[in-house]
């Protein structure tokens, strides 16, 4: 029966009501959350009852985009991506979700008709750190623009109950925190409690032949986890497309064993409990270096085995066969952390569907994909086969004999080449056998790709050569991209007014309409608006840096930004040492012309890893001489802003003046932040490293200041045999500057607390600092230089984010879509779930 005009308006009043997006209905649904959720009313009410309230009428917002979505991705025959990430470093959702629905004003009026201010309660949030660094972060943008682009899409991952450590700083030295992230409650998630799925680990393996003669195997294991789901909304920008990223939460299969506990080992019987919840427990906090313990080999395991047998049941669910499992889904490994699915899929399907083993690597080899992210050797994960058979010993059995059939194939093709083979092999020979995952995420799936362009090329050329020798049809690069919405609109609203003015709006949904602004680049008034936003980001910034530091730094100084984790190849020593040189200028001549700079460093050091967390100390000694030296007179500061995470970074991008990325070439894969401080209008100083060479192509090298040596330049030195003493001995600044951090200049003359670093630096320097000192120095001259001159940087820095569309995630996304995943848009169209059916 066809519905009334009268219905429809009664529909739609009831939608405005429970879910319209007006200041007052807002407001209304804020304070029904506070009454009806929280047992609250306004004058008892606190600041983070408000942000709670607030956030739960978003997400019933969000919830009838999300069931529409979900509902549209069961019911069509419609291929979904499905995105394995150990990694998602979110941030906050609530600003981001506003933005996102397009209710900021709003929302900004509801808050304040409450008595509040909306800034307050974003920032009541505590964001999710479910993630290190690069690599979680663009696994967030590119949830965000498979959102925002319509693709159906899954993010599957962990739910650690404790994210990346907390960072403070204690007389200069980093100091970890747990992150105790959920302590006030998540409203973001929503708990699927009946949506779980058992996982096995340990044990050994069983085998036997059925009645028909068939061989069998039976994995009885030493214990089983369960995983629960945890779903989070994630909402496209102003489209009704709402995906979801299911996280896993470790628990045990029953919360009490009563059979334990009645022959009274209480103890034992809680302690499977903990056991089970400890695989989701906490995040390692380590970037690009692999962590070889049984915890991690679990956590990848259970999030992965989970994913799939839930991937698998919706396909089941909706008729789909077993054998078309890549109709419905196309899986996408973030990095090796889920390679152990190759397996997984071949157990499921064999063991549990028992589909025969040559099919069943045909739908696994049709269903995977693999991105790498790292050339760095010591980050290549690779498990010893012992520790790997005591955790998941059918796995192995797997891998051993997908590992016989393929170099059988790998045999053919190559006429028995022995390099090869043992190269490509899944299981390394030798007498600790160990599982390559990179290998075995190459064998399994049908496209592999690099990060950046010059990562794919070394990747083709380096560590995945003669799987690229074998198989160049797999091989292509997807360039990283950032998404706008929260790294422009939301981060740095004053600019994005500013570009709207101009150019409209469409820029946040096709970032290539920036070069719209080209046009203004030489307006003087137009330059005077957009220097004048920098400056007032800047001032935000030296607000927070002299809260949280103590440190007053001046708005009108360059503000030279170097965040990101710290990392020797990343050479935050680098920055340091230059900036030592130029207090010995100013310490020779206090009368030379400097132009004032603010020195900005942020970054965590993984807590294992010595020298990153030398380098901190190293920093923020030299920050406490120069800043108190009378004779500097405050022209240069040096600031280590500590946490540094998602809420931070959206501080500090829109303050920036000049970007720091000068990794040694060849050994960033592409770097995410580059992208977002270009946008942000920030002039990069960078070596030809990752996305660098691709961001100078786009701004143009006049607009870009570069130095170092290359990465053919780096693997020359290096063959030749590189002396990094002789650079010491032969520049006298450097040798000066290396020789006052020897002789405790910066340490209240305790020359031995940076003895390890020095050494490193004088007689192995892998990353090749004390090669690239003379040339960064003389570029950051140029800097200063180019910064007098006002209105060049106001040109330089439009044009730079003018030319930044091609690092839009949605580029990126829209490339794997094309060549990867080959799954097209699906627009949601909102329905009315509470209308009866006739
Ligand atoms: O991935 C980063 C790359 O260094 C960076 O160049 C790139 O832009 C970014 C996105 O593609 N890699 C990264 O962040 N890696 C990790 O965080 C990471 C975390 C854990 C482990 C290894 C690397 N692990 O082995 O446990």
């Amino acid at each position: 029966m066809k519905s009334s005009t009268k219905d429809t308006e009664s529909i739609l009043t009831r939608e405005e009501t429970r879910t319209g997006l007006g200041p007052e209905t807002l407001k209304r649904a804020i304070l029904n959350h506070l009454f009806y959720n929280q047992g609250k009313f306004p004058e008892i009410a606190t600041r983070n009852d408000y942000y709670m309230a607030m956030s739960f009428a978003v997400r019933d917002r969000l919830l009838q985009r999300w069931v529409a979505s979900v509902k549209k991705y069961l019911n069509a025959d419609q291929k979904i991506v499905s995105y394995l990430s150990a990694e998602y470093l979110l941030g906050p959702h609530l600003a981001n979700n506003l933005i996102n629905l397009g209710i900021y004003e709003n929302m900004e009026k509801a808050s304040n008709s409450l008595g509040m201010n909306l800034d307050w309660l974003i920032a009541k949030e505590q964001e999710p750190g479910l993630g290190n660094g690069g690599l979680g972060r663009l696994a967030a943008c590119y949830m965000d623009s498979l959102a925002t682009l319509e693709i159906p899409a899954i993010g599957y991952g962990i739910r650690y109950q404790f994210g990346i450590f907390e960072q403070d700083i204690k007389d200069g030295w980093q100091i970890e925190d747990t992150d105790n992230w959920l302590r006030r409650g998540n409203p973001w998630e929503i708990a699927k409690r009946e949506l779980g799925y058992d996982v096995k680990l340990g044990g050994y393996v069983q085998h036997y032949t059925d009645i028909n003669g068939k061989f069998k195997a039976n994995w009885i294991p030493g214990m089983i986890v369960k995983g629960i789901a945890y779903d989070t909304p994630i909402l496209g920008y102003r489209v009704n497309t709402c995906n979801t990223l299911r996280l896993w939460k470790s628990e045990a299969p029953k919360s009490f064993d009563f059979q334990t506990f009645n022959q009274g080992l209480y103890s034992g019987a809680v302690s499977d409990k903990t056991v089970c919840e400890n695989i989701s427990k906490v995040l390692y906090p380590n970037d690009e270096q692999r962590e070889g313990k049984i915890l991690r080999l679990q956590q990848q395991y259970f999030f992965v085995s989970c994913s799939l047998q839930d991937m698998i049941a919706i396909h089941l669910s909706q008729g789909g066969k077993i054998e078309r499992f890549y109709d419905k889904f196309v899986v996408q490994l973030n990095d090796t952390h889920p390679a152990i699915g190759v397996a997984e899929m071949m157990r499921l399907l064999v063991d549990v569907y028992e589909v025969e083993w040559d099919l069943a690597w045909d739908i696994t080899k049709k269903s995977f994909a693999y991105t790498n992210h790292t050339l760095l050797p010591e980050a290549l994960e690779t498990w010893d086969q012992d520790l790997f058979q005591s955790v998941l010993p059918r796995h192995l059995e797997i891998i051993q004999e997908i590992n016989r059939r393929f170099l059988d194939e790998v045999t053919i093709r190559t006429y028995g080449d022995q390099d090869l083979i043992s190269s490509l092999s899944i299981i390394s020979d030798g007498p600790w056998k160990k599982i390559r995952m990179a290998n075995l995420a190459c064998a399994g799936s049908f496209a592999i790709n690099g990060v950046a362009a010059l990562h794919s090329e070394l990747l083709k050329k380096t560590v995945l050569k003669d799987w690229y020798q074998l198989w160049p049809e797999k091989f292509s690069n997807k360039t990283n991209g950032v998404t706008p919405r929260r790294w422009m609109v939301l981060s740095n609203p004053k600019l994005s007014s500013l570009i709207s003015s101009k150019i409209g709006e469409g820029w946040i949904k096709n970032l290539d309409e920036l070069t719209g602004l080209e046009q203004y680049a030489d307006d003087p008034s137009f330059q005077q608006e957009w220097m004048v936003v920098k400056h007032e980001m800047k001032k935000d910034l030296a607000k927070r840096i002299l809260q949280r530091t103590k440190i007053k730094v001046d708005p009108s100084s360059i503000f030279d930004v170097h965040v990101k984790r710290i990392h020797e190849y990343k050479r935050q020593h680098l920055n340091i040492l230059h900036v030592i040189a130029l207090y010995n200028r100013i310490k020779q001549n206090p009368d030379a012309e400097v132009v004032p700079r603010t020195f900005i460093f942020a970054g965590k050091a993984a807590p294992g890893y010595h020298l990153a967390k030398l380098m901190i100390k190293l920093i923020t000694s030299v920050a406490d001489v120069v800043n108190q030296d009378p004779i500097v007179k405050d022209r240069i500061k040096v600031v280590f802003y500590p946490n540094y995470n998602v809420t931070n970074a959206q501080r500090i991008y829109p303050a920036a003046d000049v970007s720091e990325q000068i990794s040694t070439a060849g050994k960033e894969a592409s770097g995410t932040g580059n992208m977002k401080l270009s946008m942000n209008g920030a002039l990069t100083i960078g070596t030809l490293d990752g996305a660098n060479v691709e961001i100078r192509d786009c701004v143009g090298a006049e607009n870009f200041f570069l130095f170092g040596l290359t990465e053919e330049e780096v693997q020359q030195k290096k063959s030749e045999g590189y002396n990094p003493f002789d650079y010491y001995m032969a520049n006298p600044e450097l040798k000066l500057a290396i020789d006052q951090i020897n002789s405790g200049y910066f340490s209240h003359m305790n020359g031995s607390v940076f003895k390890d670093l020095i050494n490193s630096l004088l007689y192995h320097d892998q990353y090749l600092v004390l090669a690239d000192f003379e040339s960064y120095v003389a570029e950051q001259e140029r800097v200063a230089e180019a910064y007098k001159d006002k209105q060049r940087w106001a040109k330089m820095s439009i044009l730079n984010a003018a030319r930044m569309g091609k690092f839009s995630s949605d580029r990126s996304i829209k490339d794997y879509c094309d060549d990867i995943w080959k799954v097209g848009p699906s627009p949601v169209e909102l329905v009315d779930f509470h209308q009866k059916t006739q």
